[in-house]
């Protein structure tokens, strides 16, 4: 035990638990219903202003797309919460989108992390609820697309791939983008018979874990092609996160048992050198990989997907202490800083950009322990959401928390995860059995069907 934890606990410390603002009628189907029409809301300024394009600007009332042709990002990572949400004629509309008009034909040079989180995991997810054949062909023809990425010296995939000659770039990268493929990869692999997908990918998380430091850590940049690190800070973060997430799901979706055994490992690290008992409550914050001193108290809006991936291990103590903090963190300035120095309590990056994770984080916890403690803290979450980033025709992201100052963009995980999350929260157990799917990291539920 260090010796910050071992003093905090022989003082009898244990941080109070924040207050949640209990509701007196906290109506789980009306608050169910209340997120459905925000969803049709988000989902009609996206068909009015940017249909056929990637992502809507809901200020600006234009479309967005993220390379010189369109990818479909929106419609790709919504469509499953529709069928969820039981909007079955905008599913089948945008399912028609799809299929008539999603081209993988093109050339440009694509993010492989992005595009196979929301893409590839979203066709996937979208095929296994719809059971429409053609969402495989399209999932298979761009998992062919992009496997190039990994035809580098150590098998670690490059930053971006041009989904037509199949040339790559990019050799700088970071464990998230290295080590979140393998579910969508090997859900392919195992609905296509195809196991190269799944060798690739997994070889990919392998040769990273190979790289971690003599305590555990990984480092938050490495070089595909020398397998050295580049950067040799450790968290829980941007760039690192799902890495870990993955390790853990991976095991739980195939069975990999190599995965369990890397995931064991990685969490005993990740608990003993980045985990900072304060008096404010447990966080997790930035270490050197090689000596585990402790480099920066910064936790990140992105990191509040820790606690649904403590939970899902069955630590359900840290779980919930660390979604305590991440409520402080919100609540600190009304919504979400994307970073925040547990520290002093205040925001460092102060963007509010519509993410899900602390969403995803209650939902499980509610789903794990059946405490309502979750759904008064979902119930916050969207108030503060409606208040400050509701627009005439979506919702836009903040790009400051404390001014409450507005950007111009609707994020395609705002349909796919936010609200998604949101809903599943609320909604009766029978919509999603949690015990029966694997979230990918963009919250495409995968369920093994093989
Ligand atoms: C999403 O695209 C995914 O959740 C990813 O893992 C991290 N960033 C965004 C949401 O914040």
């Amino acid at each position: 035990m260090r010796a910050s934890i071992l003093a905090f606990t022989l003082l009898g410390g244990c941080a109070a638990r924040p207050p949640v603002p209990v509701r007196q009628s906290l109506d789980r189907d009306e608050l169910a219903a209340r997120v459905r029409v925000e969803f049709l809301h988000a989902w009609t300024g996206y068909q009015r202003y940017a249909w056929g394009h990637d992502e809507l600007k809901p200020l600006s009332k234009k479309p967005h797309d993220w390379y010189a042709g369109t990818l479909l990002i929106t419609p790709v990572d919504s469509l499953d919460a529709l069928v969820l949400l039981g909007l079955h004629e905008e599913a089948e509309r945008t399912k028609a989108l799809i299929i008539e008009h999603l081209s993988f034909d093109q050339d440009i040079a694509v993010k492989n992390f992005e595009i196979t989180i929301r893409v590839l995991g979203g066709l996937l997810s979208a095929y296994q609820l719809m059971n429409d054949p053609k969402l495989l062909a399209l999932a298979d023809d761009l998992g062919r697309r992009l496997l190039p990425v990994f035809d580098s010296p150590t098998g670690m995939p490059y930053v971006h791939v041009n989904l037509r000659t199949g040339k790559t770039s990019g050799a700088e990268s970071n464990p998230a983008e290295i080590g979140t493929l393998l579910l969508e990869f090997g859900t392919l692999a195992r609905l296509t018979k195809n196991h190269v997908y799944y060798d690739k990918a997994k070889n990919a998380l392998v040769q990273l874990y190979n790289r971690r430091s003599r305590l555990g850590l990984v480092g938050d940049a490495i070089n595909v092609e020398t397998g050295q690190w580049t950067k040799r800070d450790s968290h829980i973060g941007g760039g690192i996160d799902s890495y870990y997430e993955y390790l853990l799901k991976a095991w739980l979706l195939f069975g990999d048992e190599d995965c369990k055994r890397m995931w064991l490992e990685s969490i005993g690290a990740v608990n003993k050198y980045l985990a900072d008992e304060m008096p404010s409550g447990l966080w997790y914050g930035e270490a050197d990989m090689d000596t585990g001193r402790r480099t920066g108290t910064e936790f990140f809006a992105l990191a509040a997907f820790f606690p649904a991936v403590l939970a899902l291990d069955g630590d359900l103590d840290r779980a919930r202490r660390l979604q305590d903090s991440c409520f402080r963190m919100w609540t600190a300035s009304g919504i979400e800083p994307d970073g925040f120095d547990y520290q002093t309590q205040k925001p460092t990056r102060p963007r509010y950009p519509l993410r899900p994770e602390i969403i995803e984080s209650a939902y499980y916890l509610h789903r794990l322990t059946g405490d309502r403690r979750y759904l008064e803290m979902g119930a916050t979450f969207f108030e503060s959401i409606i208040a400050h980033c509701r627009t005439d025709d979506g919702y836009t992201t903040l790009k400051d928390v404390v001014t409450k100052e507005r950007g111009d963009l609707m994020p395609s995980f705002f349909l796919a995860e936010t609200l998604k999350y949101l809903y599943l929260l609320f909604a009766p157990d029978q919509v999603l059995d949690l015990r029966r799917v694997v979230f990918n990291t963009e919250a495409h539920p995968l369920r093994r069907t093989w």
